[in-house]
């Protein structure tokens, strides 16, 4: 595959110092992780209300649970593709750089991302509901497993309704303000907050640029948009930089 890439978008890259990358699910579709809407999408499958809020898992915190386990067995196999790797060596070529993520599978810190913004929190992560404390075990006697406390625990994810990690929120939110380009890759640009970030960054004057494999309701804030597979054209976008900018 190759791309004829614009001079606007190049200019963007040789003049960015300030980058935001923000990815969603379709970032690890290639890695065999369900994305949520769309054809193949979990929400054809599963109602939303049934089991990702706080109420669902107040009501059968039993279905929620296995419906969390079965998830986590699956990504527990899967390994992170080209586009997560792509997404660790664009971080070398610019002065400041941002990874926000909607994902909660762990897989661009699997594939070597570090200080990664987790904005819905992580699946391999578990948080009693009574004292707070987190929990990495894999492995449960009971379902739904109890801390030490006596108290539930629960997947560290953010369902919806409740509020985003209060410092992943203010990070993101900063990042975004004070960016000089900003990608939005892999999101269908539906769930709030998230999808107000490229807005933001383009209201700043950023350069934003989507990659998705259809147009979505973030589409038309982008000043650049690449119609594919992130794990496609990701590295390609990586090596025009290379040719363009030093390593810092
Ligand atoms: C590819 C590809 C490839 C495929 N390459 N691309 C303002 C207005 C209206 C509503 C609200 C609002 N503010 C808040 C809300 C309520 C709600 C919300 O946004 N609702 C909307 C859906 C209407 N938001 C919340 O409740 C949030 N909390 C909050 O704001 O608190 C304050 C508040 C509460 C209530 C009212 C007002 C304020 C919390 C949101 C939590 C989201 N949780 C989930 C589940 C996480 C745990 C789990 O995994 O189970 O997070 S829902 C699910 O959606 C998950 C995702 O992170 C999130 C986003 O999905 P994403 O990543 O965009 O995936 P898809 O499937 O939608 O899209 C995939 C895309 O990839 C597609 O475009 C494909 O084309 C593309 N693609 N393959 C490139 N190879
Ligand atoms: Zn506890």
């Amino acid at each position: 595959m190759e791309i004829e890439f614009s001079d606007k978008f190049i200019r963007a890259l040789k003049n960015a110092k300030r980058v935001v990358v923000s990815t969603g699910a379709g970032v690890s579709a290639e890695s065999g992780v369900s994305t949520f809407r769309g054809e193949d999408g979990l929400w054809k499958k599963f109602k939303p209300e049934e089991l990702a809020t706080y109420e669902a898992f107040e009501k059968n915190p039993k279905l929620v649970w296995e419906w969390y386990q079965h998830r986590r067995d699956i990504i527990n196999k899967i390994k992170p593709n080209p586009g997560h790797y792509a997404i660790v060596e664009m971080a070398r070529y610019f002065k400041r750089f941002h990874l926000v993520t909607q994902n909660v599978d762990d897989l661009h810190r699997e594939a070597g991302s570090n200080d990664i913004i987790e904005l819905h929190g992580n699946i391999k992560r578990n948080r009693c509901i009574n004292c707070g404390t987190l929990n990495y075990e894999v492995e449960f006697e009971q379902i739904p497993p109890r801390c030490v406390c006596g108290g539930k625990l629960r997947p560290d994810v953010i369902w919806f309704g409740e509020l985003l990690p209060l410092e992943a929120l203010e990070r993101a939110e900063d990042a975004s303000k004070t960016c000089d380009l900003f990608f939005v890759i892999g999101t269908s640009g539906v769930v709030q907050p998230a999808a107000s970030f490229p807005i933001i960054a383009t209201r700043q004057g950023a350069f934003v640029v989507e990659i998705n494999i259809e147009p979505t309701e973030l589409t038309f804030v982008a000043n650049e948009h690449f119609h594919g597979k992130s794990g496609e054209i990701l590295p390609l976008i990586v090596d025009k930089i290379k040719t363009i900018k030093e390593k810092i």
